[in-house]
């Protein structure tokens, strides 16, 4: 029998899910002459590499500058729908992803640009995509809520609150059949803490004892609603109730943040199971970049004053040095500029081609199945 699974279940050959070291599929968003500063949609793409204080200081900063762009970006027209802005929780992405290895996966939220980015997508693509380009990470046609790549174990954003839980809990049930020791993550946010897949999702990855990482992001509202209004008990005793282990963490603290990742991604890899963690967090921005064209009064200046003050960005600075940091900030600002000119640069899909691509191809069936 499978370790740790139930008794009477068979096992199953698993769907392959492509590794991260495999060689890029086909289905890669086309070369369209990036400048030099972009790497070929040809490259395979690079996990980040966060082992140290700088490279993590410098992708806190990637994701702020990164977001504070694509703002400017929505404001002038070019990105249309919007996006839900990371900005102020930066920490939770980069400390969770710092705790991962190369053949790990996650899955993500409608508030995603922070956690692909922190795993490697290229910020250029990224940019890209949220601009309905061609030069895309997904040819323009996921935009925001839709980035994906598997190559870097990127399961996708998504625009369902609660919806990568299961299927970060699929991919970790897939890897230990295929053998891997690969762990994978599910962010989520306080919203997502009532939502039934959520619970299906806990309890199925604590009865298989699988190596899921549950991140909850509690930013301390869904939309406008509170979650101290919203929410009976808490989300570590949601995981408490599985017999999950849960841990609450200053999400304002890279370190601390990756430090409780790390402890939790090591205990799941070692075969013990999931983890639960709750990181404290806050987004400065509002829920939506529509937030700016309405007068909305959930939350006062001064709460998001207060947060402001623990910024995850100045206290990662002051420890790193003020010089190195601002050396860093210059590298990112340069980075981000070569960015902005490639996502412009690249056209828009063609209409014609606006059926291709909606089914899945060359999908292997089960051993047995009939097709
Ligand atoms: C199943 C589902 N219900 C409702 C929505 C509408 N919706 C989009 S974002 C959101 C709030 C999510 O709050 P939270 O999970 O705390 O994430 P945050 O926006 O704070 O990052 C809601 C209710 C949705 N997308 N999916
Ligand atoms: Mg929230």
């Amino acid at each position: 029998m499978t370790p740790g699974a139930p008794a009477g279940t068979a096992p199953v050959t698993a769907p392959a899910v492509p590794s991260a070291d495999a060689a890029p599929s086909a289905d890669v968003p086309p070369a369209d002459a990036p400048s030099a500063a972009i790497p070929s949609a040809d490259a395979p793409p690079v996990v980040a590499a966060l082992d140290t204080p700088e490279r993590r200081y410098r992708m806190l900063r990637l994701i702020r500058s990164f977001e504070e762009r694509a703002l400017g970006l929505v404001k002038s027209g070019v990105i249309t729908g919007g996006i839900h802005p990371y900005i102020g929780q930066e920490a939770v992405a980069v400390g969770v992803c710092a705790a991962l290895g190369t053949g790990d996966r996650l899955a993500s939220t409608h508030r995603g640009h922070g956690h692909v980015l922190a795993r490697g997508l290229d910020p250029a693509r990224l940019l890209a995509e949220l601009a309905g380009r061609v030069g895309g990470s997904n040819r323009g046609r996921g935009g925001s809520m839709h980035a994906a790549d598997l190559r870097l174990g990127i399961l996708g954003a998504n625009g369902i609150v609660g919806a990568g839980a299961p299927i970060a809990v699929g991919a970790a049930w897939a890897d230990r059949q295929a053998g891997s020791d690969a762990v994978a993550v599910a962010f989520f946010g306080d919203g997502a803490l009532n939502q039934g897949v959520l619970l299906e999702s806990l309890n199925l990855a604590a009865m298989w004892r699988l190596p899921v990482l549950f991140v909850c992001e509690n930013n301390g509202y869904a939309t406008t609603l509170p979650a101290g209004t919203a929410v009976a008990g808490s989300a570590t005793g949601r995981a408490a109730a599985f017999g999950i282990p849960a841990t609450e963490v200053d999400g304002m603290d890279t370190e601390a943040v990756r430090a409780a990742a790390e402890e939790a991604v090591a205990r799941a890899r070692n075969g013990g199971g999931p983890s639960f963690l709750e990181c404290r967090t806050y987004r400065f921005e509002g829920h939506h970049t529509m937030e700016r064209l309405m007068k909305l009064h959930y939350r006062t200046t001064e709460e998001v004053a207060a947060w402001r003050e623990r910024d995850p960005l100045p206290r990662a600075a002051t420890a790193l040095g003020t010089g190195l940091a601002a050396a860093l900030d210059a590298e990112v600002a340069a980075e981000l500029a070569a960015a902005e000119e490639f996502a412009l640069a690249s056209p828009h899909p063609d209409p014609a081609g606006a059926a291709d691509h909606l089914y899945a191809s060359g999908l292997r069936p089960r051993a047995g199945a009939v097709v």
